[in-house]
């Protein structure tokens, strides 16, 4: 048995990082519904170029940020949330990347170096949520398999680079595209694990939202997050968001890719999702395709100590999948009354908004803190978890216990 130490080391010898063996400190930012083993096992750890972040896994490299980072609109990029499905991720150089567009559903395949990217097609800025789909799975009671991530499996950015339909207008889209796959340079130690690749439905691809980024933040992608270039597709969780970006393939018929063919996948008919992604649906699952709404508190620690009588002010952020968050509720009662929060300034539809309230600390003992967001398409968060195997769409209200003293 490799014990924890050759563990860390073995880890720390390929990302190059350091350890942050504060496991007080760590466990203190994690949320307090993860269970007592998923707390223990935690620890802050830095890669090259991020700040310490909460390790799930080191191979492939799986890592959250704490909730503290989430208390400003944008979300650094050194705290910036890194999530891999295959351990081998090569550096890539900006001089010698290339991006090449092909496949039977365009006439004319070509490549882009990065310069030409940048330079070729007009560059456009947005601010966007990128969260992972299985963002908060570590809370899913019963528990289901795959990264038991807390609630630091996201971030928002704003992002930068060529609308995706122009690059692939060059290449003149033919009648019979149907989808569009993406292809990144990482790939997986063995051959046997199927390479991660995802397609989109061609409506979505020839979004105009829909991106090639090379900047987040008003800086290059952090290797982590992407160098030199990835998909963006603002309002769809972040599993079609490619990183590493070096292929794109336009198809004639369904992406039979295991991660876009098997993984990924939602029960029909459970959510309340308005865009579909028709071509890949089957009889009992479909491709999760948009986040739905949902709610962070970011400035109070689980366990935070107040006064009795003192006013609590509470911040946090709402997001949905793009038809704009319009009301958020506060609870200081478990749930028995609700109080409109003061939303803050709207930075675009796909950015998360942030929000304000107070409450007073009426009584002393314990509290449960709650925030509950709803969009202007009438979806609310749930209180009850919305099961499906693959642990997706949590968004569950937020319980967060606080006391008086
Ligand atoms: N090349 C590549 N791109 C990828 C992935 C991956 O494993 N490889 N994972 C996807 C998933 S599931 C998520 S949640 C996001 C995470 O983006 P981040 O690591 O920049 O936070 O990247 C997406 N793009
Ligand atoms: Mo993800």
């Amino acid at each position: 048995m490799t014990s924890r130490r050759a563990f860390l080391k073995a880890g720390f010898a390929t990302l190059g990082g350091s350890v942050h063996t504060r496991s007080a400190w760590s466990a203190e930012l994690l949320p307090g519904e993860l269970p007592a083993g998923a707390r223990a096992s935690a620890q802050l750890y830095a890669l090259p170029g991020k700040l310490p972040l909460i390790k799930k896994t080191f191979h492939p490299p799986n890592f959250e940020t704490p909730t503290h980072y989430f208390d400003q609109l944008y979300t650094r990029n050194d705290a910036f949330f890194v999530r891999y499905h295959l351990s081998n991720i090569p550096q890539q150089s900006a001089a010698s990347w290339r991006l090449q567009v092909a496949g039977e559903g365009i006439d004319k395949p070509y490549a882009l170096s990065l310069d030409e990217l940048k330079t070729q097609f007009e560059a456009v800025e947005f601010p966007a949520l990128c969260l992972c789909s299985g963002n908060r799975r570590g809370l899913f009671q019963p528990h289901v398999p795959g990264v038991e991530w807390g609630p630091g499996a996201m971030g928002n950015a704003r992002w930068k680079g060529a609308r995706l339909r122009e690059v692939l207008a060059r290449a003149g889209v033919g009648k019979l595209a149907l989808e569009v796959a993406f292809d990144g340079a990482d790939s997986a130690p063995l051959a046997a694990t199927p390479d991660f690749m995802k397609s989109l439905p061609i409506w979505k691809a020839m979004d105009e939202n829909t991106l090639i980024a090379y900047e987040m933040n008003g800086a290059a992608l952090p290797h982590w997050n992407g160098f030199p270039a990835r998909i963006v597709v603002p309002g769809w969780t972040a599993t079609y968001w490619i990183k590493h970006l070096n292929a794109i393939n336009v198809l004639a018929t369904p992406f039979e890719n295991f991660w876009t063919k098997t993984a990924y996948r939602i029960p029909k008919n459970k959510f309340p999702l308005v865009e579909r992604f028709a071509s890949q649906e089957s009889e009992a699952n479909t491709p999760i395709t948009e986040m739905v709404v949902n709610s962070l508190i970011t400035n109070i620690e689980p366990g935070a100590q107040f006064k009795l009588g003192q006013m609590i002010e509470v911040r946090g952020i709402a997001w949905d999948g793009g038809y704009g968050v319009n009301v958020v509720e506060t609870s200081a009662d478990g749930g028995a009354t609700w109080r409109a929060a003061q939303l803050e300034a709207d930075a675009g539809r796909f950015s998360w908004r942030q929000w304000r309230a107070e409450v007073r600390a009426e009584r002393i003992g314990a509290i449960t803190l709650m925030a509950r967001a709803s969009n202007r398409i009438g979806a609310t968060q749930t209180l009850e978890l919305m099961h499906n195997p693959a642990g997706y769409h949590h968004n569950v209200v937020q319980r967060l216990t606080v006391s008086v003293i």
